[in-house]
């Protein structure tokens, strides 16, 4: 419509005296206004970084780290490790930020996290992930990582042929006074029919990571969602949902969603993948195995290295920042942008913030974060609540959904109050004669409803069940849990189906204080002056075009 609006005004003009005005899309930014200016070859093509409309994009949708770069953050001090199948270390464009006293290779236990040779380059992936987060800057090579003053260090953990509990566990508790952010483009396999997650050595490892790693302010684990499409939900991958990471979803360069974008309401933002129409210059641009580069990197894997590039912004600005600061950071200035789930609504919660089923809060914001980290205060101390379990057989059928409530004060009157929401989990033993037909949605007491399971149409497990599986939810962040949750469990599919749920426990975990009162006071505040804004503006378009218009007609 506003292309049609130039359009008509540009008639207009030719009939009567009427003064022309300039309409600009939204978001668009000229790259000559931003004075970023870099020698590195693949720099421009970098969309995701600063998108001017590059390979088909849309402008404005990218990580905004021009802003955070021109406020002086850059990620030093920062270590990164990227916990994959090695990184070319030798790379010029990462030597010089490879950190090699935190790198360790656990799949052949030795110091030197190099990726081990084959023809087809098959493990390449660690190294462009590198580069996404810590390719150096204005040399001439390749391109600039998110945060290209940032040290990264290879944690090398893949490529073995079988992976362990003691591995996983090794690697994300790796060096934990040293590094910073772990970035994990790996979990259970994506074939939209496994229900998987970290074992005990790991569940320790990442408990003892948040509580205990970077002097008690927690390690950050960023984790990509998934690449299983639609077929998959990533509540069913128990490292993604987990508390303790921060799951990362991607989206293209037009604000689409990729085609192997997995949802769920465990994950918190967004970054960018490739896009998804043929041009070649649509992939993430990065490193590239022994010294070269790539506009080819693509998947959630690259999503999740972009989002660990941000938040080393972020640490750069405030290295006070615990874990869950961070989160909050991620929930209040993600953007919505010009993302676009076909499937799923963009709505707002309880207290007023806007998320999708897909892309969590958004698209990352560097600037906005850096801007916000820098004057944060550490959130109050977190509780836990067991808000209520129900633990009795309940038959569930097609076509006749299970309805469960649980009514709770969320702890009220004892020393474990939980006022305010971060995250929500919800505990469920179910068993189906079809596991994949499951689909389960909670809704909070403020209204918010989370889809905590989805349709997997591969899975057609008849046998286990879930058993005691922690459903997560971010969308209630920041909402008052007192009052009734609703549990729906139902069937979707074609044939029909049957199954039991045994247990139903709903756990709350946040804060008795107001974490940042002020700060999302504001932030609302500002978003509705902003939609406001934006309506005033649409009216005045709307009001422009209309009376454009009956003058042409009048004029004809
Ligand atoms: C960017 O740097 C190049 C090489 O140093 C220089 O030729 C060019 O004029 C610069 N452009 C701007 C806009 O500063
Ligand atoms: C990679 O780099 C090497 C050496 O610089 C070069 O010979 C080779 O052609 C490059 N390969 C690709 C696939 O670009
Ligand atoms: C970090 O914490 C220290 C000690 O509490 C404080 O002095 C400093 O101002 C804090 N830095 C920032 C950026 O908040
Ligand atoms: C589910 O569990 C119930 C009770 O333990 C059992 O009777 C039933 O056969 C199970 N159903 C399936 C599909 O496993
Ligand atoms: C859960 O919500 C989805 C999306 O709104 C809906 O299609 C589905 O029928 C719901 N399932 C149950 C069991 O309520
Ligand atoms: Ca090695
Ligand atoms: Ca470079
Ligand atoms: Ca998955």
């Amino acid at each position: 419509s506003r292309a049609q609006l130039g359009f008509v005004i540009s008639c207009v003009k030719n009939v009567m005296e009427q003064e022309g005005f300039s309409r600009q899309k939204r978001g668009y930014r000229n790259i000559n206004d931003i004075e970023v200016n870099m020698s590195d070859p693949l720099f421009t093509k970098q969309w995701y970084l600063i998108n001017t409309g590059q390979a088909d994009g849309t402008p404005g949708l990218d990580l905004n780290v021009a802003e955070a770069w021109q406020l002086g953050y850059t990620g030093k001090g920062v270590t990164i490790a990227i916990m994959d199948d090695g990184i070319d270390y030798l790379h010029p464009d990462l030597a010089s930020n490879y950190n090699a006293d935190a790198s360790y290779d656990f799949s052949s236990n030795d110091p030197f996290p190099f990726p081990r040779y084959t023809d087809d380059w098959f493990n390449s992936h660690g190294t462009r992930c590198a580069g996404e987060v810590s390719a150096a800057a204005n040399n001439n090579i390749c391109g600039v990582g998110v945060a290209y003053n940032s040290k990264v260090a290879g944690i090398r953990m893949l490529d073995q042929p079988f992976m362990t509990d003691i591995i996983e566990a090794s690697s994300i508790s790796h060096m934990p006074q040293i590094i910073d952010i772990y970035s994990a483009s790996w979990g259970p396999t994506d074939d939209g029919k496994t229900v998987d997650g970290p074992r005990e050595l790991t569940l320790q490892a990442m408990a003892d990571g948040v509580n205990k790693g970077r002097g008690g302010k927690g390690s950050i684990y960023v984790w990509a969602s998934g690449d299983g499409g639609s077929y998959d939900d990533c509540n069913c991958d128990g490292y993604a949902s987990s508390m303790w990471t921060i799951s990362i979803n991607s989206a293209i360069n037009d604000g689409r969603t990729a085609l192997y974008d997995e949802s769920c309401s465990s994950t918190l933002a967004s970054t960018f993948s490739n896009g998804r129409k043929r041009n070649p210059e649509a992939g993430v641009a990065t490193t590239d195995l022994y010294g070269n580069c790539t506009l080819r990197h693509s998947g959630t894997s690259a999503a999740a290295p972009e989002a660990a590039g941000v938040f080393a912004l972020a640490l750069e600005a405030n290295p006070n920042l615990t874990w869950r600061d961070m989160q909050h950071l991620s929930v209040l200035t993600s953007k919505r942008n010009q993302l676009h789930d076909e499937v799923h609504q963009w709505r707002r919660n309880g207290v007023g913030l806007e998320f999708n089923h897909l892309f969590g809060y958004g698209v990352l914001d560097a600037g906005g974060m850096v801007k916000m980290a820098k004057e944060w205060k550490t959130v109050p101390e977190r509780f836990h609540c067991v808000a209520g379990s129900i633990q009795e057989v309940h038959k569930i059928q097609s076509g006749n959904k299970l309805v469960l409530a649980i009514t709770t004060e969320a702890c009220q009157g004892k020393d474990n109050f939980v006022r305010y929401l971060e995250h929500v989990q919800t505990v469920v033993t179910v068993n189906a004669s079809r596991r994949g037909d499951l689909n389960i949605n909670m809704t909070s007491p403020m209204g918010t409803k989370s889809i905590l399971l989805s349709r997997r149409p591969r899975d057609d497990d008849s046998k286990v069940g879930f058993d005691k599986w922690p459903f997560m939810t971010t969308h209630t962040w920041g909402e008052d849990p007192r009052g009734t949750w609703v549990l729906e469990v139902g069937f979707q599919g074609d044939e029909p189906q049957r199954g039991v749920l045994k247990e139903w426990t709903l756990m709350l975990h946040g804060t008795q204080s107001a974490p940042y009162i002020d700060q999302i006071v504001r932030d609302y505040q500002s978003k509705l002056a902003m939609s406001k804004k934006e309506e005033l503006e649409e009216e005045l378009d709307e009001a422009v075009e209309r009376s454009l218009k009956s003058l042409l007609s009048k004029n004809n």
